[in-house]
């Protein structure tokens, strides 16, 4: 009897201290809720900021929705590294909230992403950013492991050729390296990692990508994801990430789910999308499916216990000189909704042709941009600076 109870003990002890389980690829969804029980990022062992700042996240979103903006502090439209400079500053007077930088090209060894941000100088902007109390995310348009061309070359086979027993696993892994080295880099003044929600492998039900729909199953998708977060985290230690899963326009629930790798394995979720035409029908249907789009990703959150975000939108060059109050408000304005992020201020390139999303001094759209920042639910850098995120 005594062996018994102290068997059941024993069981009892053990279960209680069970460490998150290693990366399973077929772990059942009756596993996965502890973290969300505790409200802890999918990284139990994240770090403390790393744990305030996914809280705060969470309480943020009834106060408002945070604006965001791609490479903000590296370049803008006719400037480029211009100490403390940023377009949005230089219309509102005020940095977006959320910063955005993009790791393309690391995996490479290279000294400059794909856009030629030197990582040393985004390293800079992000500590600078971080100590302001903004919010950091990351995307990587990681080259092709099997062909060694772009993130946009899409040959079939690239997905399976990385899984676990795949002949180019090992380069991923040494890929994976640079990011897990990159983010262990980033520390704020008192030594402490700075936390980045990190957004692989965005845009995956589109076929562009080598990761897109069309180049792999949803399960060898997730178990990219899985195997990706897995190493990230429990190999090479590194917990100062949210991982944000994030697909471009979707048409049902049942499409933006099919590639959802699972709770375990994912913080924010999000979509990206873009407006192409200009005009009051274009303006119109871009409303309507923001907001579609919108009800069915806070839903998705609600049920999941995650954090809804637009990942990425734009409309280049914001030709409408309202669109910010008219079109991209009515759209976000009904929803509960973390931050928005709009894309590169590329500028004016060589055929004179623009790439920017956010408005710079003296463009079409930078009256109306005030208006928006003046909103009292869009949150910019002296709102959250006030929220202190990672306390
Ligand atoms: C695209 C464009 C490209 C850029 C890429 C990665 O949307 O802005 O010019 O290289 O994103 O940042």
């Amino acid at each position: 009897m005594k062996s018994i109870i102290a068997i059941i003990l024993f069981c009892l002890l053990c279960g209680g201290r069970e460490e998150k389980p290693a990366f399973n690829s077929h772990s059942a969804p009756s596993e996965i809720h502890s973290a969300v029980a505790d409200d802890l990022p999918v990284d139990r062992h994240a770090t403390k900021e790393t744990i305030n700042l996914y809280r705060n996240l969470k309480k943020l979103l009834k106060k408002g929705v945070m604006f965001g903006h791609q490479d903000d502090l590296a370049y803008g439209v006719n400037w480029k590294y211009e100490d403390g400079r940023s377009d949005v500053k230089d219309v509102t007077g005020d940095y977006p909230a959320v910063y955005g930088f993009e790791l393309g090209h690391l995996e490479a060894d290279d000294p400059v992403n794909l856009d030629s941000v030197p990582f040393d100088r985004m390293k800079e902007f992000i500590g600078s950013a971080y100590e302001r109390g903004g919010v950091i995310t990351i995307s990587w348009h990681l080259n092709n492991p099997l062909t060694g061309k772009s993130a946009w070359d899409p040959a079939p086979g690239t997905v399976a050729s990385i899984l676990p027993g795949g002949d180019k696993n090992d380069i991923y892994q040494v890929w994976l390296n640079n990011i897990a080295e990159f983010m262990l880099s980033l520390k704020g003044s008192k030594g402490e990692y700075i936390p980045v929600i990190f957004r692989p492998y965005h845009e995956l039900n589109g076929s562009w990508f080598w990761w897109g729909k069309n180049h792999c199953t949803p399960d060898q998708f997730k178990t990219l994801w899985k195997w990706t977060v897995s190493y990230l985290r429990d190999t090479k230690k590194v917990h100062n990430l949210l991982y944000a899963f994030n697909t471009d326009r979707f048409a049902t629930k049942e499409e933006y789910l099919e590639r959802y790798p699972d709770n375990e394995f994912v913080d924010v979720v999000g979509f990206d999308v873009y407006q192409r035409a200009n005009g009051e029908q274009a303006n119109t249907q871009f409303v309507t499916d923001v907001n579609r789009m919108l009800t069915d990703l806070v839903s998705i959150a609600k049920e999941r216990n995650k954090i809804p975000a637009l990942t990425e939108f734009g409309f280049n060059s914001v030709p409408d000189p309202n669109w910010w109050t008219n079109v991209l408000w009515k759209g976000i304005q009904p929803h509960q909704i973390s931050y928005v992020l709009g894309w590169r201020n590329a500028g004016f390139k060589r055929n004179n042709q623009a790439e920017y999303y956010v408005p710079y001094k003296g463009s079409t759209s930078a009256a109306d941009f005030v208006l928006f920042y003046n909103e009292k639910k869009t949150l910019f850098q002296k709102d959250v600076t006030k929220e202190k995120l990672y306390k």
